[in-house]
């Protein structure tokens, strides 16, 4: 059996194997995924960010369960976590660990940026891939932190959970727009701690200036108050989860948001290639080292050299046109 074949028959050791390769942008790993590719789309992706420590390992160890308990295997991404998955927080005491570790229906992986050649994004939208034909019914993905790389990883998700924590409803107001327009669910956990129902308050306040939310076809953002430690609130999280996945399949934009997201990864594949053919041509093209030298000196802007890179590309493209159309001719 070929690795492709031992993906969809959801072997562990192959799904580790595969996805390390692909960290590495490994040429073999490209070749599989052009190969598994048709075969996507199956898998409901969740994505679960928001501000360091608030409990988002610790919710997706609380989701994991209930999503076993109702029979669905559980494929999890944890993005440059600050702590590490094995015997970390996710996996919080020992009784938990064995119940997950010994499911085969469960598979765990951490990405890092400094592991990932080509860069982070590429990777998770890879190993999103890799889960999902591998049968995986949904992946969890775990971002820290709400950056605009943050959001644009959580960005690829169906379903996108911003988790805070009593005390941090004012933070929200002074986050960027970004984590606003991709958020389906604030959540607020820890809420065995005080103060749970005052940042509930706060949130409505920021929930109330949301534009056209809850119309037609906008989503109105619930707020979801959860204790990961006592389970509190889970039950309801997941069913409102799934909700909203109706929701979306229901009015086309899960099609829709499937789509912006290849759109986004194509764009990034396309720029880095093009980028590292540069660089290549860089290295050997006498010309345009004599450009850098006149830059570096400052005898070139690069604007300028740019627009003269341009010019050339644009020239090259007519002059093929131009070929073509006199050969149509003949
Ligand atoms: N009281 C209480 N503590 C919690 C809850 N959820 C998580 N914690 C604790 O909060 C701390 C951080 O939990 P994590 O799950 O690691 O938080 P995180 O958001 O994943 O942290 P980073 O990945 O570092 O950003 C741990 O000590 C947890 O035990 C909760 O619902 N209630
Ligand atoms: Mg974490």
């Amino acid at each position: 059996m070929n690795l492709v074949e031992k993906i969809k028959t959801g072997d562990v050791r192959s799904i580790a194997r595969f996805i390390t390769l692909i960290e590495k942008r490994d040429s073999e790993s490209i070749e599989a995924i052009k190969k598994i590719y048709p075969q996507c789309g199956r898998a409901h992706l969740i994505g679960i960010t928001g501000p360091p420590g608030v409990g988002k390992s610790c919710l997706v160890a609380a989701l994991i369960r209930k999503l076993r308990q109702e029979n669905r295997s559980v494929g999890v991404l944890a993005v440059d976590p600050t702590s590490p998955f094995s015997g970390g927080a996710l996996l919080g005491d020992r009784a938990r660990m064995m119940e997950i570790s010994g499911d085969k229906e469960i598979f765990i992986r951490s990405l890092a940026s400094r592991g990932a050649k080509g860069g982070l994004s590429a990777a998770v939208n890879d190993a999103a891939d890799i889960l999902d034909v591998s049968g995986k019914d949904v992946i969890l993905i775990e971002t820290v932190g709400v950056g605009q790389g943050e959001v644009d990883i959580a960005r690829l998700a169906h379903t996108v959970l911003l988790v805070l924590m009593p005390g941090y409803g004012d933070t929200l107001q002074a986050m960027k727009a970004g984590i606003m327009e991709i958020a389906d669910f604030f959540v607020v956990n820890k809420s065995d701690k005080p103060g749970a129902d005052e940042t509930v308050a706060e949130l409505t306040t920021v929930q109330n200036f949301q534009p056209n939310r809850g119309n037609g076809d906008r989503w109105a953002i619930p707020i979801v108050k959860t204790s990961a430690v006592t389970g509190a609130g889970i039950d309801d999280l997941v069913s409102s989860i799934f909700k909203h996945y109706q929701f979306i399949r229901d009015r086309s934009l899960l099609t829709q948001k499937n789509k912006e997201r290849r759109t986004r990864q194509f764009l990034d594949i396309l720029t880095q290639r093009i980028r590292d053919e540069f660089m290549e041509v860089l290295k050997t093209d006498p010309a345009l080292q004599r450009w850098v030298k006149k830059i570096g000196t400052l005898e070139l802007d690069p604007y300028s050299a740019s627009e003269q890179v341009i010019d050339l590309i644009k020239e090259a493209r007519e002059q093929r046109r131009g070929s073509r159309e006199e050969s149509a001719c003949h």
